[in-house]
């Protein structure tokens, strides 16, 4: 007897099937954000400030330059993570001789990235990025009551839009473009309603090229606050859930971009009754959006519970976002991932007939006490299990093998 034998053997007892979770475990693809490998930098020339908040923090050796050391991190990455594999890359991210600004991107700046996802067999999402350029500064860009500016940025949107879409064609998989703009105001604004409706009209120009949805589809990314925009973040919660379900677009909700105390677990059956897909954002806020490596802790299982329950799996995109660089950038990519897919696996293991049984009888009694003592299951031996099918290791010989591969970065300048 193995010790996942024992362990399926337990889990049946509580009616629960292991193979069927792990079968299931097994096709639910993570996209990866490439902005962990070298702390949200990207390999353009020329840019501005961060802007909106996002910082990455620290100064940990080994951060990746350039395409091919990034490429490489990632490769390490993903064979030390079992299961699906998606890579999120940002419009900073091209790899290419030449140096256009962000309203001349084309395709051809990132070929070489969509010929490595096929040699890995992984599948690619975008993002435009309206951060860190000079014309992003003042943290106006679809919002800038100049219409110039603006029209830069619809130009970088729809032009990211145009890459996604033949990612997604080339690599027979939808690419999801995720939208999201610094916009607001470090102050309290005169005029919130030009702005959002500013900020609504050049959305809408953006989208108005139409794509195919095998190739595309168009995510918008809401935020409650950034460093610098204190006073008012102009695509807040509302004004995105609003625009989603009238134009049709995935909702993407970052985990940290709501008051510490609202739960992301809780928006999702809500936005779900409204919207037809969901992108998560997975992330750990501590005190603000300070995009934390996630824990398997109560906030991302809850996440992965109501993924389960409400059936939603099947329409939501899991997305990671987070940066820190004050520990090895590798081990934060396989921790973190690993990190959500066994928040899965706990939550595919859940006997739901009977849970949801009782809660239907209002039998809140059996549902307390089922709750509390699944805990005791051998949850560690069914996710070594998966591990083990995958041919990645765990546990001390994942450390061993995280330690060397950073070892083997640590001398970058
Ligand atoms: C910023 C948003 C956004 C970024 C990435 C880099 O607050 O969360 O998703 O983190 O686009
Ligand atoms: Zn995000």
């Amino acid at each position: 007897m193995t010790s996942y034998d024992t362990a399926r053997a337990q889990f049946a007892e509580w009616g629960i099937d292991t193979d069927a979770a792990l079968a299931r475990l097994k096709t639910i693809p993570i996209s990866m954000h490439c902005w962990q490998g070298d702390d949200v930098v990207g390999f353009e020339t020329r840019s501005g400030i961060s802007g909106g908040g996002i910082q990455a923090t620290g100064n940990h050796p080994g951060r990746a330059r350039t395409p091919d050391e990034l490429r490489a991190d990632l490769e390490f990455a993903y064979a030390m993570i079992p299961g699906t594999h998606r890579l999120n890359l940002h419009a900073m991210y091209l790899d290419s001789d030449e140096s256009p600004d962000r309203d001349a991107l084309e395709y051809r700046h990132f070929a070489p990235w969509v010929d490595w996802a096929r040699d890995q067999r992984i599948g690619l999402d975008f993002n435009p990025t309206f951060f860190a350029h000079v014309k992003a500064d003042d943290n106006l860009t679809l919002t800038h009551p100049d219409a110039g500016i603006r029209a830069f940025w619809i130009e970088h949107g729809r032009r990211s839009r145009e890459i996604a879409a033949r990612i997604g064609s080339e690599l027979g998989s939808p690419a999801i473009n995720n939208i999201w703009v610094p916009d607001g105001y470090k102050d309290t604004p005169i005029d919130r309603m030009a702005a959002r409706a500013r900020l609504e009209a050049s959305l809408d120009e953006m989208l108005a090229p139409e794509h195919d949805a095998a190739t595309l589809r168009d995510a918008v990314e809401s935020k409650l606050f950034g460093i610098g925009v204190e006073a008012c973040t102009v695509g807040s919660h509302e004004f995105y859930l609003g625009y989603a379900i009238r134009n049709g677009t995935v909702l993407c909700l970052d985990m940290g971009h709501f008051h510490p105390t609202e739960s992301v677990a809780d928006k999702l059956s809500a936005c779900a009754l409204s919207v037809d897909e969901l992108l998560l954002h997975v992330s750990r806020p501590m005190r603000w959006d300070s995009d934390h490596v996630i824990l398997l802790n109560d906030d991302i299982q809850a996440v992965a519970n109501e993924l389960v329950t409400g059936d939603l799996l099947d329409r939501t995109h899991v997305g990671l976002d987070f940066f820190d660089a004050t520990i090895s950038r590798t081990a934060a990519w396989i921790i973190g991932t690993r990190n959500m897919q066994k928040a899965l696996l706990r939550a595919l293991l859940q006997p739901l007939d009977t849970l949801r049984d009782a809660e239907t009888a209002l039998d809140f009694t059996t549902r307390f006490t089922w709750t509390e003592e699944l805990r005791d299951l051998p949850y560690g031996a069914v996710w070594a299990e998966f591990c083990a099918q995958a041919d990645v290791p765990c546990g001390q010989t994942l450390i061993a093998q995280m330690a060397a591969y950073q070892a083997s970065v640590a001398d970058r300048g």
